[in-house]
């Protein structure tokens, strides 16, 4: 069991819901029924005219004291309340502040607002045609719906390397848009103090400190007097990085009120209005050697972006990460273009359990993969052997230009086949053929950047990526740990006080882990990205080293040797030559307060901040074996078998936790988490009758493996893993149904590969 499930088992656990502050007033928010609407009027004096409201704001009070429109973290703004027109269904049009919520409810019920519609945009082509109305009008220069335009690679050599292939491979997909869905939703409790004029926010983030720098930008406020603190969080999966108007609107209204003001987001204000993930259409080519030598990929991502280009960007790519695609394979050259369009959704491509929409690209990868090696009639498990990176290509600069420091590529793959038994079930599979039955077996193998970090190349907001840990030891040897990074179920309070026992030696038991609170934890970038372990959980290491050199001080000085006579084993020092003579941590812990070396500062403490040189690259083969009904369509999960190396493990356990996770969100992507929007722009799943996730009955069994090739730069070889079960495992269920329907030469159906979709691809042999 994992430290903190004490709490959350026995019902203990303290959300952003459970506070409450004496004289707090209740917040909601009224939404746009419309997908693109002008507003023509709202009339609100209803709604003041109710017992018990406090406050109404509209879009045109917000404009008033320049706060209508807040910047993004891609540097793009949003609408913080509509003034001119509704962009998307479910954007927020008026607050309405009140005694209970209840009453806020009746206020926003209260309000009369006149729309004028406008033709609805629902996807990146209507979005792209001419003359299709400008849904940004609110941007200076923007005359058109792109929203960027970026482009990445070698453009002539993969022209030529096109030109000289043997086989060009192509396909053609769309991965849908799907919304990260944590059991909590958002929510805040701002509470400003007009005595001391500081602003204390209890939210929801996975990311206190961005929040903090961006609100005190947003609300013109200084950062010192503005204190943030995320709580427990239940569940994050990316969706809980952006700022969201709700927070702007409680922060406001508790500074107009001088009260603590709540905002609690319902089910409904989550699934259509908070960060989508995806939502992508790729077009790509591989150039190909009849041996089954790749050559060269060239694609292109036309990305539905919604109505406000809202992603968590890590850099100054455009397209987050994406361009770490085909990182694992020796591909020779590339070329890769985007193009984003703004539309009448709400803002999508947040990092839903992918470092920025590495998801979609690494999806792209596998099932390209599997394209390729059809088309030249090459076995799947083969022709990855013959383009993998091997053992001794490590470090491997990609074409697009990271660094892929280590694996263990040809390892991973052949213990996913032998767990599979790959040989026997394809000859099982021949033999069910035969009798009609339809067996298939997919395969996705995949390195992902994790761990985002390495300031030269990544920031937020300007902000360098890096991460950070402080850690005092007390003079009873007890420590508490402190880091910027903010767990929302992944188990840090666990991990992280075994890595400092892991250094120290102090039992795991004796260290308390904090995060969240911003006056309390020292500045970090947060939690996503599976950048945790990565970056924090280096600085947890070093903090602890940096105390292990100050206590080795202190035991010299107590066993009245040199420090260079001063031998270390786990927890105690000891006189090299004699081991009788020791001091343990404790022992150093209590000198450091009572009885420190002449001139050395008291105390046990420090802090240290990790930028990492690289980020870290786990790897990953997933195997899928199914069996399709040729009847109806239906597909069935025979097995399931992944095979992960992230490195040194810190808490197996959790790790496996995390992995399982992944590929339940992986299954799910596959056939039945997607979320659609009508020609109207009416969102379908706003509820989880349309809104479909697993559960438990529905979920496969997982057989887990494991490979650890240690990360070059990470103090404990630790790499990121949060991720990469959700990023890979998608392409190995949707491969596994194309490969038990490969005699019908259908070569895609597009996620969620629903029955009716396999129905007709076996009735039509097209694609889907
Ligand atoms: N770990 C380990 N050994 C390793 C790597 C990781 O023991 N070599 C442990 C870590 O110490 C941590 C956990 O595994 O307890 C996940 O670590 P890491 O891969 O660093 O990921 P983060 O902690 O940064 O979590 C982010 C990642 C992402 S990006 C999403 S999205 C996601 C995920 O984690 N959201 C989650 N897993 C989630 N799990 C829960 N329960 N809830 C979410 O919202």
């Amino acid at each position: 069991m994992r430290v903190e499930d004490s709490r959350f088992i026995r019902g203990r656990g303290n959300y952003t819901d459970d506070v409450k502050l004496p004289g707090m007033l209740y917040m909601e928010i009224l939404r746009s029924p419309l997908a693109h609407a002008r507003i023509i009027s709202i009339d609100t004096s209803r709604a003041w005219a109710i017992p018990g409201v406090r406050l109404v704001l509209t879009g045109e009070m917000m404009a008033q004291r320049n706060l209508a429109w807040m910047p993004t973290l891609s540097y793009d703004t949003q609408a913080v309340l509509a003034t001119d027109k509704v962009r998307f269904q479910g954007q927020e049009v008026c607050v309405v502040v009140a005694d209970d919520p209840y009453i806020a409810k009746d206020g926003c019920e209260a309000i009369d607002v006149e729309y004028e519609p406008l033709p609805p945009i629902v996807n990146p082509e209507q979005s792209a045609a001419p003359g299709a109305p400008v849904i940004r009008d609110d941007k200076q220069g923007q005359v058109d719906n792109t929203c960027y335009r970026w482009e990445v690679g070698d453009r002539e050599a993969t022209e030529r390397a096109f030109a000289e292939a043997d086989v060009v491979s192509k396909l053609k997909l769309h991965y849908p848009r799907s919304h990260p869905s944590p059991i909590e939703c958002c929510g805040s409790v701002a509470d400003f103090d007009p005595a001391t004029k500081k602003l204390t926010v209890y939210m929801t983030s996975q990311a206190p400190h961005i929040v903090r720098s961006a609100v005190a930008l947003i609300a013109e406020l200084p950062e010192h007097m503005i204190r943030i603190v995320s709580p427990d969080v239940g569940g994050g999966f990316g969706n809980k990085v952006p700022v969201y108007p709700g927070y702007v609107h409680s922060i406001l209204a508790s500074i107009l009120l001088g009260k603590p003001v709540k905002w609690t987001e319902d089910k409904t204000g989550n699934l259509i209005s908070t960060g989508f993930g995806r939502d992508m259409y790729l077009d790509g080519e591989m150039a190909l050697r009849s041996d089954g030598k790749i050559l060269a990929v060239r694609m292109h991502a036309d990305t539905d972006q919604g109505a406000f280009f809202a992603d968590a960007q890590p850099s100054k790519f455009k397209i987050g990460l994406m361009h770490s695609t085909f990182a694992c394979y020796n591909i020779g050259t590339g070329y890769i273009t985007a193009q984003g369009h703004y539309t009448n959704k709400a803002p999508g491509g947040v990092a839903y359990r992918c470092s920025f929409r590495v998801t979609e690209a690494m999806f792209f990868q596998e099932r390209m993969v599997q394209a390729a090696a059809d088309d030249l009639g090459i076995d799947q498990a083969e022709f990855r052997r013959v383009n993998l990176l091997p053992d001794d290509a490590f470090p491997a600069r990609t074409p697009f230009g990271f660094l892929v420091d280590s694996g263990q590529y040809d390892k991973c793959l052949q213990i996913g086949l032998d767990a599979i038994g790959y040989e026997e079930f394809r000859r099982e599979q021949a033999a069910a053929r035969a009798k009609g039955r339809l067996l298939g077996i997919g395969i996705s193998t995949m390195t992902e950047p994790l761990g985002a970090g390495n300031s030269r190349e990544y920031d937020i907001l300007g902000i360098k990526m890096f991460d950070s840990a402080e850690l005092r030891v007390h003079l009873t040897g007890k420590a508490i740990l402190r880091t910027g990074a903010k767990t929302q179920g992944q188990g840090h309070e666990t991990t992280w006080a075994q890595i400092v026992s892991h250094e120290l030696g102090i039992p795991a038991a004796d260290v308390v882990v904090e995060e969240g609170d911003t006056d309390t934890a020292p500045y970090g970038m947060g939690t996503y990205a599976s950048r945790s372990t990565p970056v924090a959980g280096a600085a947890v290491s070093m903090v602890s080293r940096k105390i292990r050199a100050k206590a080795r001080k202190i035991a010299a000085h107590l066993l009245e040797v040199s420090e260079e006579d001063i031998e270390w084993e786990l927890g105690r020092f000891f006189v090299r030559g004699a081991p009788e003579r020791g001091a343990t941590i404790q022992e150093c812990a209590m000198a450091a307060y009572s009885n420190m070396p002449d001139g050395m500062e008291p105390g046990l403490e420090g802090n240290a901040y990790y930028d990492p040189p690289n980020l870290t690259w786990p790897f990953a083969c997933y195997i899928v074996t199914v069996e399709v009904d040729p009847e109806t369509g239906v597909w069935d999960v025979l097995r399931v078998v992944a095979v992960d190396d992230c490195g040194v493990r810190i808490n197996p356990m959790i790790v496996e936790g995390q992995i399982m996770g992944g590929l339940t969100e992986a299954y799910a992507m596959s056939n039945m988490q997607f979320q659609t929007y009508d020609a109207e722009g009416n969102i379908v799943g706003s509820n989880y009758m349309d809104y479909l996730i697993p559960t438990a009955w529905e979920t496969p069994g997982f057989e887990l493996h494991e490979v650890v090739t240690p990360c070059p730069h990470h103090p404990i070889g630790a790499k990121g893993v949060g991720e990469c079960a959700a990023v890979g495992g998608p392409a190995a269920f949707v491969n596994a149904v194309l490969d038990a329907i490969a005699h019908t030469g259908v070569r895609n159906i597009d996620m969620p590969v629903l029955p009716d979709r396999v129905w007709t691809a076996l009735q039509t042999h097209q694609d889907v």
